[in-house]
């Protein structure tokens, strides 16, 4: 064959090793799924052997020149609870350990780095802490888990990278994550892997895995200026949620320093916790979530914040710590030095005493 064509041979070979059938490992969870899915083919093709030998061998020895009378077999009972147990035993291993990875994929670690990506038709917008924006692409550090929090700005995308062997919904109006760690630095493919409209097979773009010294300098040199949690707070200014939420005892709204990832007591009674999905519902929507002792007075911001404008008021409302007054005071400068050390790789650490749900 590659007397035949060298070029087609070569083609081929790079084809199945680099992208279509295996694409390289290059995340930590890649091993572990691509050991889950060659248990489950070696099981299939297993179960595939034994039925098709058996098939052939009773066709051979019970054929009807050898017994022209059919015999009628009533059935046994050690038969069938082998049949039934041996493959629910098999069945179970996959389910535990399908599971098991499943909780490792979709827990990220207390100290990844947060990654914000919108789906749109038909591009990744991706959004780091620092200000870095980027469409299509996504510069990350190896070795740092990385945690991307997902939404869609109109239809469902659905987010994957093959090399990391991780893929995830990102749906209009709730926030989804996806975990990974990668472990090789180069450049991978990104997909959309959900029909989404027209030019779906044009919403692709690349991952680039760098060494934490080469992303340094690459979030240094790309950065917009001001981190999300800055714009943020510039739009917490302009909306005018200043007004009720400005930390005085006499403010109509709630204090917002240290809301984020306690637990919120609602009129209700229930609990809520106050992660990402809960700041960005409140805004949206407050009056499905009213904490106990509010009146439910908060204006809906429906349709006059953009997901990006969404994801920069929750950023900004994640960094407000107990003197979160005096910093609202501080000038620009001194602002961007303070939070300038909050930001960038790691997630702000939780304040003291906040319990994490
Ligand atoms: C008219 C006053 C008012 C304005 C303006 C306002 N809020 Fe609120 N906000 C409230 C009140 C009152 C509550 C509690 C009751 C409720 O949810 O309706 C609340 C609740 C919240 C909560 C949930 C807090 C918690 O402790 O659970 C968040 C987050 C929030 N607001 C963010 C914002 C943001 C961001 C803006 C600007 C885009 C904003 N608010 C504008 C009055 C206001
Ligand atoms: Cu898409």
């Amino acid at each position: 064959m590659s007397h035949i064509s060298p070029v087609l041979w070569e083609f081929l070979v790079h084809w199945l090793k680099n992208f279509a059938i295996f694409p390289p490992e290059a995340s930590t969870i890649a091993p572990y799924a691509d050991a889950l899915y060659f248990a489950l083919v070696g099981m299939t093709v297993t179960g595939l052997i034994l039925v098709m030998t058996m098939v052939l061998v009773f066709a051979i020895r019970y054929r009807q020149e050898r017994h022209p009378e059919a015999v009628q077999i009533e059935g046994s009972t050690l038969l069938e609870a082998t049949w039934t147990l041996i493959p629910l035993g098999i069945f179970l291993v996959f389910f535990v350990w399908g599971a098991l990875l499943y909780f490792r994929v979709f827990n990220a670690p207390p100290n990844s780095m947060n990654v914000y990506v919108v789906g749109k038709q038909w591009m990744w917008k991706v959004e780091h802490q620092g200000g870095q924006h980027e469409i299509n692409a996504l510069h990350i550090p190896e070795g740092v888990p990385i945690q991307v929090t997902l939404i869609s700005q109109d239809v469902f995308h659905s987010f994957s990278i093959p090399a990391f062997r991780v893929k995830r919904e990102a749906i209009p109006g709730r926030y989804t994550t996806v975990y990974f760690q990668a472990t090789t630095p180069g450049k991978y493919h990104l997909f959309c892997t959900q029909y989404c409209g027209t030019n779906h097979s044009g919403m692709i773009g690349w991952v680039y895995v760098m060494t934490p010294a080469d992303y340094r300098a690459w979030a240094a040199e790309n950065t917009s200026g001001a981190s999300l949690a800055q714009n943020g707070e510039r739009l917490f200014a302009s909306m005018g949620c200043n007004a009720c939420h400005s930390g005085n005892a006499s403010a109509r709204g709630p204090n917002l320093a240290n809301v984020y990832n306690t637990r919120i007591r609602l009129t209700d009674g229930s609990t809520v916790v106050a992660n990402e999905a809960y700041i960005r519902e409140t805004i949206l929507n407050p009056s499905t979530q009213v904490p106990a002792g509010y009146a439910p007075i908060m204006p809906t911001y429906q349709g006059q914040i953009s997901e990006d404008g969404l994801i920069d008021l929750v950023e900004y409302i994640k960094t407000l710590d107990s003197n979160y007054r005096i910093q609202q005071t501080l000038n620009k400068s001194e602002l961007s030095s303070a939070q300038a050390s909050t930001v960038g790789v790691g997630k702000t650490p939780l304040p003291q005493g906040v319990a994490k749900p």
